[in-house]
């Protein structure tokens, strides 16, 4: 049976992921913080939270994670855990680049001392190419260009990333992925907060979405279908990084259309508020990302289309809403 410890696994794709391992007969190790009251509602919703063998730590801690991997010595590790949220990096750019950063070389340095052979994937981001494209398009050749602490503190964990396999030949992988999204995304992203709010707008449990901006353009896929790409680039026979994208995009504007649109609500604009706080010092404006080379290398394609994915996320807000 192969071991694999998730970090990160009480977020949105760390449950994803460790429902398709699981049902590939993995052993999950879970990383948590220390928490008076963890939150397990997003592996409960995928109906696993006892199936996952939990172990504490904390990315910021080196000597935790020096102890997890001695002790485990898993096959592979899925570094999923991040202050992931863009806006907040701003404001917590020293935590964010503690976690983002610095805890992706303390884990890598607990690999290479205590488990060379465990094979390594860091969740890297589309965040990397800011605004930057090739023709409108971000591929594994596009130049990278931040645009925030978040974007930053990524940069350095990709390339320690390559460094490492690079220095140690340690099975490194880096799957660069473009916005994911699922019934179970925090409520902070932009697309739960919409489908969350037209659910409450159509139960007649709220009125308003206060929004930042309508006009930001994002490629949304489906995190069901991103984790089986993230497995698949650490079932590789060599360490290679990966664009993962639909190759779609849509503007805030077309996913609250699409969201009101599903409930039956066609004057959609005027449960809209634009409110500056929650926009950005810096904006990316449009990502479109082209996975060519995980079709033609790891044979994935996304599955869930734009309109399908909206639609599966106002059903589980007006469920859950309704059951409440
Ligand atoms: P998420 O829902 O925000 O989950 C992140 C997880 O990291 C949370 O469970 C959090 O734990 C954990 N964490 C934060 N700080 C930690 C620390 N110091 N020590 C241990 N755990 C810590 O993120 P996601 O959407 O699942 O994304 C997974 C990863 O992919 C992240 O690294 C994100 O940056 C990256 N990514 C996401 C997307 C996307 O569109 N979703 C796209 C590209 C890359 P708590 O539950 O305890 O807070
Ligand atoms: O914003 C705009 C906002 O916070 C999307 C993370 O998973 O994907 C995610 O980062 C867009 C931005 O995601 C609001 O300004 C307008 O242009 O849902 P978001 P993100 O910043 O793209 C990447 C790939 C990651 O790696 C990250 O970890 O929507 N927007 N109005 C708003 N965004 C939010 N959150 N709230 C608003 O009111």
């Amino acid at each position: 049976m192969k071991t694999v410890l998730i970090t990160g696994v009480l977020g949105q794709d760390g449950p994803y992921l460790a429902k398709f391992l699981l049902e590939k007969d993995y052993k999950v190790y879970g990383l948590i913080r220390r928490y008076t009251n963890p939150n397990f509602s997003n592996l409960d919703y995928l109906g696993i939270a006892d199936k996952i063998e939990y172990i504490q730590g904390d990315l910021t801690d080196e000597s935790s994670l020096m102890n997890i991997i001695k002790t485990i010595r898993p096959d592979e590790v899925y570094n999923l855990a991040a202050q992931s949220f863009v806006g907040s990096s701003w404001n917590q750019s020293k935590l964010t680049t503690e976690i983002n950063s610095l805890g992706v070389l303390y884990l890598l340095n607990a690999i290479k001392l205590f488990s060379p052979i465990t094979k390594f994937y860091q969740a890297s981001t589309s965040e990397m190419f800011g605004n930057s494209s090739i023709d409108g398009l971000q591929n594994e050749e596009t130049p990278f260009h931040p645009r925030s602490p978040y974007a930053i503190s990524k940069l350095y964990a990709y390339w320690i990333t390559n460094n490492f396999k690079e220095s140690y030949g340690t099975f490194c992988c880096n799957g660069i992925l473009f916005n994911h999204e699922s019934p179970i995304r925090g409520k902070e992203f932009v697309t739960r907060k919409i489908t969350d709010g037209v659910a409450r707008i159509k139960l007649g449990l709220g009125d308003k979405i206060r929004l930042g901006n309508l006009d930001s353009q994002r490629d949304w896929g489906f995190a069901g279908d991103y984790v089986e790409a993230m497995y698949l680039i650490m079932q590789q026979e060599s360490p290679d990084n990966f664009i993962i994208s639909t190759g779609e995009t849509h503007s805030v504007r077309d996913f609250c259309e699409a969201a009101f649109n599903y409930v039956g609500i066609k004057d959609w604009e005027k449960y809209i508020v634009l409110d500056p706080q929650f926009k950005r010092p810096a904006e990316l404006f449009a990502l479109k990302g082209k996975s060519d080379k995980a079709k033609n290398v790891l044979g994935w394609e996304p599955k869930v289309k734009f309109k399908e994915l909206v639609e599966m996320m106002v059903d589980a807000d007006l469920a859950r809403l309704k059951n409440k």
